[in-house]
């Protein structure tokens, strides 16, 4: 059959529209009409060309929310007419990683889907004669695409897709960061860098688990009005206090450092401030953000020597099919604010407008609706 899809043609080129043929379910598989896609900055990144496993042509999105059209042999846990979200982290709930219980990582298909393909090593797209390359083993910027079983979060189907597509990435990547990862404990003094799409869900996250002082930093200063309604409780921009005081600010206004710390926004100058504006013996450090292909992140050995932690989430810790759902619960019943951060929607034609929105700061998120 025939797609609507924005590709990725190279690096550095805005998206076209076109239309692109793709192949049916096979074994294990499942057709998925994408009723509405969030952008993220990973989309971005690799849209760049510094993504170390970006490939072109390629179908870009991966948080998106949709309804079953239809499903390949062997598939046992989804029927067309179900809604799902995509899951760029699947849960095949069989590997040695879903079994040890201390990871969301699922190896099952990771392989494959860094490589732009599915777990049978070729792809279900294709235009004007050429191989287009799936992303993250999602590219929710088709209409219709295809996904393994077990990258498949059902859904309850009163959710509003053009919402709870955020769920697919960045809200379950900021509550998760703080529920899943950190573990953040009711009192804790949080920072947060970046006030982006993730950023806003990780203060959302902390206020959630009842966080004390949440102090967010960020050159935008745009930014600081959403995140004092998401719960921020003091605002740092670093063009204002210069860049080398942010730690010591923070550490003032956290009694001797924060508790836990959260990059999101994947510059490793930031990851380096994040954890050094973590208390001395127990403060934990988490980066969300993804840096360019080639950078490192340093520090003094002495800031872990003396306790500090750094650790990094992806997907916010959280198992996509056991955890996804309840997020949509939590949505539907009123416990978390999606509407809010969804400052732009647009149709597919309109996508290149996303990117432009959130390089320019104007945007906290973008909705792609069909
Ligand atoms: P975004 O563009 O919406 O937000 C980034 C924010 O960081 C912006 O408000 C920007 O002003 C701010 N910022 C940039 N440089 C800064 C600096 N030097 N100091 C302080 N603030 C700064 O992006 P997003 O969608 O929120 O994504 C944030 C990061 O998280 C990206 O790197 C993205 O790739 C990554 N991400 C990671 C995961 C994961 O699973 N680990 C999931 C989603 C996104
Ligand atoms: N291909 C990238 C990896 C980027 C990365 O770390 N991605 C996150 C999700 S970002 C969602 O917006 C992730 O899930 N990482 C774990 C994994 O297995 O990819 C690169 O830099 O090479
Ligand atoms: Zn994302």
């Amino acid at each position: 059959m025939k797609t609507r899809a924005a590709v990725a043609w190279e690096a550095g080129k805005p998206l076209t529209v076109e239309t692109v043929e793709i192949e049916g379910p096979r074994a294990g598989e499942v057709l998925v009409e994408i009723m509405a896609t969030g952008v993220c900055h990973t989309d971005a990144y690799t849209l760049s060309g510094l993504d170390s496993e970006g490939k072109f042509p390629a179908i870009l999105g991966h948080e998106g929310a949709g309804i079953v059209r239809e499903v390949g042999p062997g598939v046992a846990t989804l029927k067309p007419g179900d809604h799902v979200i995509p899951l760029y982290t699947p849960e095949c709930r069989q590997c040695k990683s879903c079994l040890s219980r201390r990871t969301n990582l699922c190896t099952a298909i990771r392989a494959t889907q860094g490589q732009g393909l599915m777990p049978d090593g070729t792809s279900r797209f294709r235009c004007d004669g050429d191989t287009v390359f799936h992303y993250m083993g999602c590219s929710t910027f088709a209409n219709f695409t295809v996904l393994p079983e077990i990258a498949l979060a059902k859904i309850r189907e009163d959710a509003p897709f053009d919402k709870v597509c955020y769920i697919g990435c960045g809200v379950t990547t900021g509550l998760g960061a703080v529920i899943y990862t950190a573990k953040v404990w009711p009192g804790a003094n949080v920072a947060v860098f970046g006030l982006g799409g993730i950023g806003l869900n990780v203060i959302q996250g902390a206020r959630m688990v009842g966080a004390d002082r949440i102090v967010g930093i960020d050159i935008n200063p745009a930014k600081r009005a959403m995140a004092e309604k998401f719960g921020m409780t003091h605002f740092i921009d670093p063009n204002e206090v210069g860049a080398d005081k942010v730690v010591q600010a923070i550490v003032d206004l956290t009694d001797g450092g924060a508790d836990f710390s959260f990059d999101a926004t994947g510059n490793v100058n930031v990851m380096r401030q994040a954890l050094e504006c973590c208390h001395r013996g127990w403060g934990e450090s988490i980066v969300i953000g993804v840096a360019e292909a080639g950078r490192e992140i340093a520090t003094r050995p002495f800031q872990l020597v003396t306790g500090r932690v750094w650790r990094g989430t992806a997907f916010g810790g959280a198992r996509g099919r056991t955890d996804v759902p309840r997020i949509v619960d939590w949505y539907m019943e009123g416990k978390i604010n999606i509407d809010d951060l969804i400052t732009h929607t647009m149709p597919l034609e309109e996508i290149n407008t996303a990117f432009d929105l959130m390089h320019d700061g104007k945007s906290i998120r973008s909705v792609v609706i069909y």
